[in-house]
């Protein structure tokens, strides 16, 4: 199928938590839309016809590359030929593939180009661009792609997977998690037109899908967050197999865990990790996402199935005046340690819990990663939360075919 997608390079602002508006450069995708951080989430599948529209208002030459692809090719008005790195006066690189230029310059180069690629494995890529890329992916022109296998089937549980039937990776909820960081003296200096050099590139705020924490538990599409429209809340059920797509948008390490869980990683860079029939997953507790890696993972809770009837938590559970609950004034905890019931809080103590679900966290262990500008919590952190069984509904962590139009 040829799956169309038009992207506009567009600048704006984006907030944090802790009250700050920062200038960046994104990507739209409608023509009258707003750039958004990160770029738009892809879908396309295995053997589909990708081609993607890009369109320039920046000040200044920008491309995608797409790493992971083969054969990609673009366009600039003049018949599609294979991408290649560019060159200016000296033999200098100016960008690792074909761009489209700004619209100002005098040289008047295409400011749209069509770049066209079939993917060949399924999996999880990142897209970036590849002009200045010291400066432009770090204002934020970086996004995720998502490539179905090509069996993928949404209504049959054995064929919703990420890399094919039979590959041992279904999954019942699915999870993007593109990681970045800012330094906003960068942004303000491109904002501005300062020079600004790279050596002193010092991030301050972490962002997981565009968001830094606490943002990052908002619902996707909140509307006062208009630049950052995707949530990084995951919801499960118990024994359900949730999928979470590990990406590294920015130029650090981010290591990521669930608190008192391990993933089975099944997929690193878009590649199943099987050998013929040996399989190759393996289990991790904290997973070190570095820059461009991606990570499949297929993370199961249980709750070993604790009961307070038939069978209760094997030890002498703490009594409500020996815990520290609420001291912000609410807790999420629901006041009992098994799933699905609610106790007693303390007197004065706003209750946000739902019915008796469980929340912990998943967050980056390099703990300057989880600050805003040096306050903690912030940056790279979410939520998991577990429901009772059949309480969630199914439509949480099932990620549509938006973005990427049918023609
Ligand atoms: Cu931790």
């Amino acid at each position: 199928m040829l799956r169309n997608v038009d992207l506009w390079t567009r600048d704006g602002f984006f907030s944090t938590p802790d009250g700050s508006s920062i200038y960046f450069w994104g990507l739209a995708s409608r023509e009258d839309g707003k750039a958004q951080l990160p770029g738009p989430l892809i879908v396309v599948q295995q053997g589909d016809t990708v081609r993607i529209n890009l369109t320039n208002t920046l000040p200044e030459a920008t491309s995608l590359l797409f790493p992971g692809q083969e054969g990609v090719t673009v366009d600039d008005g003049t018949g599609p030929r294979p991408v290649q790195p560019r060159f200016g006066p000296g033999g200098v690189l100016t960008s690792f593939t074909d761009y489209a230029d700004y619209p100002d310059n005098p040289m008047a180069n295409p400011t749209r180009v069509t770049y066209a690629f079939t993917p060949e494995n399924p999996g999880t890529y990142l897209y970036w661009s590849g002009t200045n890329v010291h400066r432009q992916v770090l204002m934020g022109l970086h996004g995720c792609l998502i490539v179905r296998p090509a069996d993928y089937d949404e209504s049959v549980p054995a064929r919703r997977t990420a890399y094919g039937e039979g590959t041992g990776t279904e999954f019942d909820r699915e999870y993007v998690l593109v990681l970045a960081e800012v330094d906003p003296e960068l942004n303000y200096n491109v904002e501005h037109g300062f020079p600004y050099r790279v050596r002193d590139y010092k991030p301050r705020y972490w962002t997981m899908n565009g968001r830094c924490a606490v943002d990052t538990m908002l619902p996707s599409g909140v509307g006062y967050l208009p630049t950052q429209p995707y949530g990084s809340m995951i919801t499960a059920e118990p024994g359900e197999k949730v999928l979470f797509r590990y990406a590294g948008g920015g130029i650090e390490n981010h290591p990521l865990h669930p608190h008192g869980n391990h993933t089975r990683i099944v997929g690193l860079d878009g590649r199943l990790l099987r050998n013929g029939a040996t399989d190759l997953s393996y289990k991790r507790f904290t997973v070190l996402v570095g820059p461009g890696q991606t990570y499949d993972q297929i993370f199961i809770w249980t709750g070993l199935g604790f009961d307070p009837v038939t069978h209760p938590i094997p030890t002498v559970l703490p009594q409500l005046q020996n815990l520290a609950v609420g001291h912000a004034g609410n807790t999420l905890w629901s006041g009992s340690a098994y799933l699905g019931l609610k106790g007693d809080l303390p007197v004065g103590v706003a209750d946000l819990n739902d019915m008796g679900e469980y929340y912990f966290m998943l967050h980056s262990h390099e703990e300057v990663q989880i600050t805003n500008w040096g306050k903690y919590p912030g940056g790279l952190m979410t939520m998991v939360a577990v429901f009772p069984s059949g309480r969630l509904g199914e439509r949480h962590g099932r990620i549509p075919y938006t973005e990427s139009v049918p023609v």
